[in-house]
C-alpha cells in the first residue's frame, strides 16, 4: 500500500555505484499492482538498470499515459521527474518535455491499449521524428485496468478469461516500429530479467528513439489457457534472438559474427552492447531482414525476443531540427529575443 513508506534504514555494507548511491535511491513507492504482475518485473529492471548505469536520478523524466503499466513510474525512480499524462498521450507531453529541455534523460512507459489502440498515432509520430527517448510498452494483451477487455496486441484467436475468442488482427508495435524508422528495436519478457536489463541499459545509452515491446503477462486477466500473453505460453514461444550483455565504457572492440559466437557493437557513446549470435543468418543492422525474420517468427507461433534492430549515429529529434545544443529552457532573453531589427528582416523574408 502506497501509504506504508519504506524503511529508510540499510546494511552498511550494502552494494553502491559510482555515483554512491544504492539500490534504494532508484526504488519509488510500493506497488499497488496485483501480486505478480508482469509490470513489477519491469520497474525491478529499469531501477537495476539506472543503477548499474549510475544515472543520476534526477536526470531521468519518466512519463506515461493511463492503465496499470503507466502507473508503475510511482514504484521506481521515486526521485526523478514524472508524468502521468492523458490516456494514449504520452508521446506528444515527451517530445515536448524532450525539446524543452534535452539534457534530461526520457522514459516512456506505457501499455499495449495505451500506445497500440487509443495512443496508437502518437506512438507512431514520436518513433518516426526520432525523439531520444526509451519507450517501454508494458505489453499484456488486455486492458488491464479496465478489467480484461482485448486490447490491439491480443492475438488472432487467443481467448479471454471469459472465454470469448478474439476475432480481430493483432497490431505488432515491434513490426511498426521498424517501418517507422526507429533505430533501436528490441522485445523482451518481464520474467527475462537476464536478457531485459540489458537491453534497458542499451537503449538509455542510445540516441534517438529506442522502443521495447515488453511482454508482461496480466495475472489478473491474461493469464489462463487460451492466452498468448500468459507466462507458461510465453516460456514455451520464446525464440531469443541472441542473448545480451551490456558493457558502458571505452573498451577496444572484437566482434565476430560467427554462428554461436559473441557479437560486440559499438553504440555512438563508445559503450558496447554484446550480443550472443545464435542464429547464423541474423543481422540486427538489416531493417529489412529484420522485418523478414519477424514475420518469419510470427508464422511458427513463436515470439523473437532479444535486439532485434540497431542503427547507430542516425541522430534524434534535435539534429533534424537542428536546435541550440543548449537546453531551450536555459536560454536566457538575449537568446530568445532578438530585437526588432531581427524580427523586420524575418517578416521581411516572408513577405
Ligand atoms: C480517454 C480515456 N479513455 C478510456 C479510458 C479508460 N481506460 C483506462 S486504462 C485503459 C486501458 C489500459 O490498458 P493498457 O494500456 O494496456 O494498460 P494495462 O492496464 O493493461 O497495463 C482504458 C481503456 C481512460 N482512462 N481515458
Ligand atoms: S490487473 Fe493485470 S495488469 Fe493490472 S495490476 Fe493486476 S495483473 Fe497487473
Ligand atoms: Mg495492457
Amino acid at each position: 500500500m502506497t501509504y506504508l513508506a519504506k524503511p529508510k534504514f540499510h546494511h552498511p555494507a550494502i552494494e553502491t555505484n559510482a555515483l554512491g548511491f544504492t539500490h534504494r535511491d532508484y526504488e519509488g513507492a510500493i506497488s499497488t499492482l496485483c501480486a505478480g504482475c508482469g509490470h513489477d518485473s519491469i520497474s525491478a529492471a529499469i531501477m537495476r538498470a539506472c543503477f548499474e548505469l549510475s544515472l543520476p536520478p534526477h536526470r531521468i523524466a519518466k512519463l506515461s499515459g493511463i492503465g496499470c503499466s503507466s502507473k508503475t513510474p510511482t514504484y521506481f525512480l521515486g526521485q526523478s521527474h514524472g508524468f502521468n499524462s492523458v490516456h494514449g498521450r504520452m508521446p506528444s507531453v515527451l517530445t515536448g518535455a524532450n525539446l524543452a529541455n534535452r539534457d534530461l534523460i526520457y522514459l516512456g512507459v506505457s501499455g499495449d491499449g495505451d500506445s497500440a489502440s487509443i495512443g496508437f498515432g502518437q506512438f507512431a509520430h514520436a518513433i518516426r521524428r526520432a525523439v531520444n527517448m526509451v519507450y517501454i510498452v508494458e505489453n499484456n494483451g488486455v486492458y488491464g485496468l479496465t478489467k480484461g477487455q482485448f486490447s490491439a496486441t491480443s492475438d488472432r484467436g487467443s481467448k479471454s478469461k471469459k472465454g470469448v475468442l478474439n476475432a480481430d488482427s493483432p497490431i505488432d508495435l515491434v513490426t511498426i516500429a521498424l517501418q517507422l524508422g526507429a533505430t533501436f528495436v528490441a522485445r523482451s519478457f518481464s520474467g527475462d530479467k537476464d536478457q531485459l536489463v540489458p537491453l534497458i541499459k542499451a537503449a538509455l545509452e542510445h540516441e534517438g528513439a529506442a522502443f521495447i515491446d515488453c511482454i508482461s503477462p496480466c495475472i489478473a486477466f491474461n493469464n489462463h489457457d487460451g492466452s498468448t500473453k500468459s507466462f507458461d505460453y510465453v516460456r514455451a514461444h520464446n525464440a531469443a534472438l541472441n542473448s545480451l550483455d551490456f558493457m558502458t565504457g571505452k573498451a577496444p572492440i572484437t566482434a565476430d559474427y560467427a554462428e554461436g559466437a559473441m557479437q560486440e557493437i559499438a553504440l555512438h557513446d563508445g559503450s558496447t552492447i554484446r550480443l550472443r549470435k545464435l542464429n547464423g543468418d541474423y543481422d540486427i543492422a538489416d531493417r529489412a531482414a529484420a522485418l523478414g525474420h519477424l514475420y518469419r517468427v510470427q508464422a511458427s507461433g513463436e515470439i523473437a525476443t532479444g535486439l532485434i534492430y540497431l542503427e547507430e549515429g542516425a541522430g534524434d529529434l534535435h539534429a533534424r531540427l537542428n536546435t541550440d545544443a543548449r537546453p531551450l529552457n536555459a536560454l536566457g532573453d538575449r537568446d530568445l529575443v532578438p530585437g526588432a531589427a531581427a524580427l523586420d528582416r524575418i517578416n521581411a523574408g516572408l513577405r
